[in-house]
């Protein structure tokens, strides 16, 4: 057998073990994993390295319009150049709808937009406006081109769909075998928050936390969870930020619930504090769900351990420290009118790697499982999330003791700031690839505009989660009525 690479003498780990071995790669995928390969018109030396899967990252605002009309600062070069610096060989950002838009206008939008991707790419669609044609017709045909996760809101104005709607997609993505992925927080409890807020004239940065309680995304994930075991679809709970939601999740989810959830590093690294920096440095800060306490991270640490979360996702929301950014609406605007994310899609892995595998708290394969293989397997992903033959050769090779210190510099985006400057972190992607070709080599970018590809996803494999069945859908309890 012929190889065009081959990595050799690393520490190959998987989301199951790992073991020290060679991979062989040829025509972009690993042809060969095996104790010593021989070969390869280019030989990789992994030595004293972990050679795992690249990085998916499945939380990623790339190129997309906020409803409040904000374009994020990253693009689909500078996220994906980003994305490599920070391990990563392929993504997942959200192709948003906006009100009176249609789906296949929204794709024919990113597709234009994804074709300046170093890395291979896909989109969960956004829903904001569930018209019945969007039901019936467009959403169908988004799911047979491969897009096989829709996004909805309980929050914002504009994006939130209600109850109802929410139903409405839930039951067209189960017949599809799509997944459901939900932002979870109750649009009234912020709103009626942000009025007793403005009615005292309290509109700094830091009051972004108390606008938006815990108790609104605990309710809200509550209530999606039993919005979706109505029609018995699989839901996926992004940006997880609170004890309280995460346990709701861990018991549905044990309780054979079709869920699956994520938490952000955000939410583990910084506290509602970072919002009362001095002057406006706290609108760096804003995101939704906010920031929250330092208890909170502990809670959250456990959970990641545990099991309650399929991936750690970055949710880049890149917005600059500028007037195209943050300050879109002046530069002391008050706080529900400064765009609401912050960037991480460099720092999301290192930082994991760093604050989880070093300091003890999860194992390198379950740093693998986190960063890559679930998301993989959550979302379709078929070629990717694994070192297996016949598997896409998507690879990042990582120095283990490296250390370094966070600087914006680093992060290789498009943006002003990052909220991870200064923290010293231990491990480095040095070498990631994409379907074989090397695209960051120690710290050089080698990638091409436009060599990632889109990838279709398969339907969501809800891998033997037993599902719910509720009595008014049971043909045996409800008089034979057939609902479903
Ligand atoms: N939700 C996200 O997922 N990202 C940015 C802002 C938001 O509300
Ligand atoms: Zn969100
Ligand atoms: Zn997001």
């Amino acid at each position: 057998m012929t190889f065009d690479t081959v990595i050799h003498g690393g520490t190959v780990v998987t989301a199951e073990g790992q073991f020290q071995g060679d991979v062989g790669i040829a025509e972009g995928r690993i042809a060969a994993v095996a104790e010593r390969i021989e070969g390869g018109a280019r030989r990789i030396d992994a030595g004293g390295r972990l050679v795992l899967p690249g990085g998916i990252e499945a939380h990623a605002h790339i190129a997309q319009e906020s409803s409040a009309g904000v374009m994020s600062a990253d693009d689909y070069l500078s996220g994906s150049i980003s994305a490599a610096f920070g391990g990563n060989s392929s993504f997942i950002p959200f192709a948003a709808q906006h009100r009176g838009q249609s789906v296949d206008e929204v794709i024919a939008t990113y597709d234009a937009r994804g074709a300046r991707s170093v890395i291979d790419y896909s989109y969960h669609l956004i829903i904001s406006d569930p018209t019945p044609e969007v039901l019936q017709d467009q959403l169908p045909r988004a799911f047979a081109r491969g897009i096989t996760s829709f996004k909805v809101f309980m929050t914002y104005d504009l994006m939130n769909l209600g109850d109802a709607g929410m139903l409405d997609i839930l039951t067209v993505a189960r017949t599809h075998g799509a997944i459901t992925m939900v932002h979870a927080e109750n649009n009234d409890m912020v709103k009626w928050m942000n009025r007793q807020l403005a009615a005292r004239g309290l509109t700094a940065p830091k009051y972004h936390a108390i606008s938006r309680p815990e108790l609104a995304e605990e309710e809200a994930i509550h209530r999606a969870i039993q919005l979706a075991k109505l029609v018995d679809a699989p839901l996926f709970i992004v940006h997880v930020s609170t004890a309280r939601g995460a346990e709701i999740v861990r018991q549905e989810k044990f309780n054979g619930a079709r869920l699956f959830a994520e938490t952000c590093p955000q939410y583990l690294a910084l506290t509602r504090d970072d919002l009362d920096r001095p002057g406006m440095e706290g609108a760096k800060f804003i995101c939704s769900p906010p920031l929250r306490g330092a208890d909170t991270q502990a809670a959250l640490w456990h959970h990641i351990a545990q099991g309650t979360f399929e991936s750690v996702s970055s949710d880049h929301a890149p917005y600059r420290f500028d007037e195209t950014g943050k300050f879109l609406n002046g530069a002391d605007a008050p706080y529900p009118k400064i765009a609401n994310g912050m960037p991480g899609i460099a720092a999301r892995l290192p930082w994991l790697f760093s604050e989880g595998v070093v300091k003890g708290r999860i194992t390198a394969e379950q740093f693998v499982a986190l960063s890559s293989t679930n998301a993989a397997r959550t979302f379709g992903c078929t070629t990717k999330g694994q070192i297996a033959p016949g598997m896409d050769a998507d690879i990042a090779i990582w120095n283990p003791e490296t250390r370094r210190v966070v600087t914006q510099a680093d992060m290789h985006d498009n943006m002003d700031y990052t909220p991870f400057e200064g923290m010293e972190l231990q491990g480095v992607p040095e070498i990631v690839m994409t379907r074989g070709e090397v695209i960051v080599e120690h710290g050089s970018l080698k990638a091409r505009e436009g060599q990632g590809r889109f990838f279709g996803r398969a339907p969501v494999d809800p891998r033997g989660r037993q599902g719910y069945l509720a009595p008014e859908f049971d043909p045996a309890q409800n008089f034979g009525t057939v609902l479903r």
